[in-house]
Parts: structure tokens; C-alpha cells; sequence
């Protein structure tokens, strides 16, 4: 079986519509038919600046979401970053084989650190794609399903894997993104120009999952679209009616050529409501397992113990190759 790796963040609280349709729809379907390995980062989350209590919680609240989604602890392997030293461990190591100047064409790097001012960002935030090579290596992953905004940060894990492989001989498997067409990049449901963000200028455009599930076909039903008339899927001239066939496609799994027939000579209206209709009953059951899970911290935190051991087991022995490899010294 070919082998995925993928981690979300436990920041925001609730996932948002792009975090699930980007990511974690697809890991829900690829613990089928891969070895799959997915984890809460909450080492990537203190980046910036997080309250404790908070962070501890959210990274339940994470876990929790990700069980409600579908991820199945008996299919994949599901745990949290930190309880798996071998990340900051093997992140020491890329660190020193990545270039300044290449960690710093990052743009996401870019964008976050300008959102903060240039001051406020961290050293963390700035090598934090090379934290995301080490998580990927350490399990030798095949693909790497995630938005498109992780694209760069893909291409930053082969280039330093055929670099250490080239160095030092075959160690890591070189991983490709698995991205897919339709979902890579949910957009702003209020600014289709921009992918939906947890930081997003108004939260009018972001659906969050865990919300009240009125308030997300409020805001369905009020996303910008465009003067023309014409529900048709073109997302250059029509791209905020394109990100909502999209949605609509992927969450009732008709394609898109059906519905630009369905709604033939209607206005866009009618395809909101429906919509919001469509989302109303996919978030309310979410919310309701999300809650269920919640509920049994113990075997929340037993099943990450158990996920941490699985993943451990990988992660050592890819760290002692590379520790080998390089010459660091073994401890007798
Ligand atoms: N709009 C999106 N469309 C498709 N995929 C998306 N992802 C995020 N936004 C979209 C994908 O979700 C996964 C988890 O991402 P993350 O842990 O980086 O989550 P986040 O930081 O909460 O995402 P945001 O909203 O993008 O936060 P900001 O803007 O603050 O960085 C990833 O696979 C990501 O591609």
C-alpha cells in the first residue's frame, strides 16, 4: 500500500469548508485504500502566539472533528505532533540543509509574516515549512493530500529529500502532492479572489464548520457571485458562482455539468438556497459527532497514545537512519 501523510492545525477551534474539502475529505477516503498516517500539528500551531488552555483544548477539539469527519483510528494512524519527538528532531536536521534564501521564497511565509508585521513573526514561523519537510520524510510518505496553498512547501520536501539523498545516499522517499482539481482551493464565500482563510478579513466569507448551522446558510445565502445571470462553472470570468457549484458538487457528489443544467434559466437565488440547504444538513450531524467525541476525553486521549506508538515506530527508525547517515554519533 503506498503511504500518505497529512497534519491540520489545531488553531482556529472549528475546521473551516476549506480545510475539509481541501484536506480532510480526501484522508477520510484514502485510509481505504492507503497506509495513512494524519496528526493535529500543534508544534506548527505555536508559531504564533497560543493560550495553553486554549491550545490544549483545540487540539481535542481537532481530533475530535477529524473522528466526526470520518477518520477511522483502526485505518490510519492518528496522533498528535508532539507526542512523536522525532519532528523537531528531524526539523533540526532540514533546518541545516535548507538555504536561507530558499527558506525565505516561501510565500506563505510571506503572507503570514506580513498579516503580523515583519517584527512580531517568529524564527518558528519562518522555518516552519521546513518542520512540515521533516513530518512528511520521517514517514516516507508516497503523496501528501493537502490544499493547493501547500503546493510550494511539497516541492520544498522533494527538492531537500534528493538533496540529503544525494549527499548522503537513498534515504527518503521523494513525496508528490496529491491536490485535487476541483477542491485544492475553496474560496472567500464574500472575496472569490481569495482561498477561504481562518484570518480572513471578514468571517462573513468563512464557513466554519462547529458554527451555527442558521448562520451558515446566512452566509451561503449572501455569498458575492456577479452581476451576469448565468449559473455556469467558469471560475476566471465567474469565480465566486464557480467556488459554489464546486462546493455543491463535491458535498452532494453530482457533477458539475448537472447542475449548470439544473439551474438553467434560474437565478442564483435558487442555487443559494439549495445550497445552503446542502450544507445545513452535512454541518448539523458533524457538529453532533464533533460533540459525542468531545465528550470522552479519556478515550480520546487513548486512542492518541495508541496513534503516537504507531507513528513513533516509523519516525525512530527514519531518524536513526538519518543520524547514521550524516555521522552523528551513536549513543552506547
Ligand atoms: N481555502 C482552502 N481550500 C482548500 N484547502 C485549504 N486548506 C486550507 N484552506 C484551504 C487546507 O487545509 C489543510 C489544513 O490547513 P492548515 O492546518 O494550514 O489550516 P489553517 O492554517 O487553519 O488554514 P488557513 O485557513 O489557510 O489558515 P491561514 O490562512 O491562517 O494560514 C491544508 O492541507 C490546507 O492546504
Amino acid at each position: 500500500r503506498p503511504r500518505v501523510l497529512s497534519g491540520i492545525q489545531p488553531t482556529a477551534g472549528s475546521f473551516h469548508l476549506g480545510n475539509y474539502l481541501g484536506a480532510v475529505r480526501q484522508w477520510v477516503a484514502l485510509q481505504e485504500s492507503h497506509d495513512a498516517f494524519y496528526m493535529v500539528v500543534d508544534l506548527h500551531a505555536i508559531t504564533v502566539p497560543q493560550d495553553p488552555a486554549e491550545l490544549r483544548a483545540n487540539t481535542r477539539l481537532a481530533v475530535a472533528q477529524l473522528l466526526a469527519a470520518g477518520l477511522d483510528p483502526e485505518r490510519c494512524t492518528l496522533f498528535v505532533q508532539s507526542h512523536v519527538p522525532e519532528h523537531a528532531q528531524l526539523g533540526w536536521i532540514m533546518n541545516c540543509l535548507t538555504g536561507f534564501g530558499e527558506a525565505s521564497r516561501m510565500t506563505q511565509f510571506k503572507d503570514k509574516s506580513a498579516k503580523q508585521g515583519a517584527d512580531r513573526a517568529t524564527v518558528g514561523l519562518f522555518t516552519y515549512p521546513v518542520l512540515q519537510v521533516a513530518d512528511i520524510l520521517l514517514y516516507q510518505a508516497d503523496q501528501v493530500p493537502v490544499g493547493e496553498d501547500q503546493r510550494q512547501h511539497i516541492e520544498l520536501t522533494r527538492d531537500l529529500a534528493e538533496r540529503f539523498n544525494g549527499r548522503y545516499g537513498q534515504t527518503f522517499t521523494v513525496p508528490a502532492p496529491y491536490i485535487l482539481k476541483e477542491t485544492g482551493k475553496i474560496f472567500d464565500l464574500q472575496d472569490p479572489a481569495v482561498k477561504m482563510s481562518k484570518s480572513a478579513s471578514t468571517p462573513k466569507g468563512l464557513v466554519n464548520l462547529l458554527d451555527d448551522p442558521k448562520a451558515t446558510a446566512k452566509k451561503v445565502r449572501s455569498a458575492v457571485t456577479d452581476t451576469d445571470t448565468v449559473i455556469r462553472f467558469d471560475p476566471e470570468k465567474k469565480p465566486g458562482v464557480s467556488n459554489l457549484l464546486g462546493i455543491y458538487s463535491t458535498l452532494t457528489g453530482t457533477a458539475v455539468a448537472d447542475l449548470e443544467q439544473k439551474y438553467e434559466g434560474q437565478g442564483y437565488g435558487a442555487l443559494k438556497t439549495d445550497l445552503a440547504e446542502v450544507m445545513v444538513e452535512f454541518v448539523t450531524p458533524f457538529r453532533t459527532r464533533t460533540q459525542e467525541y468531545l465528550d470522552d476525553p479519556e478515550t480520546l486521549d487513548s486512542l492518541l497514545a495508541k496513534g503516537a506508538e504507531k507513528a513513533r515506530a516509523v519516525a525512530a527508525e527514519t531518524l536513526a537512519q538519518t543520524y547514521d547517515r550524516m555521522g552523528l554519533l551513536p549513543a552506547k
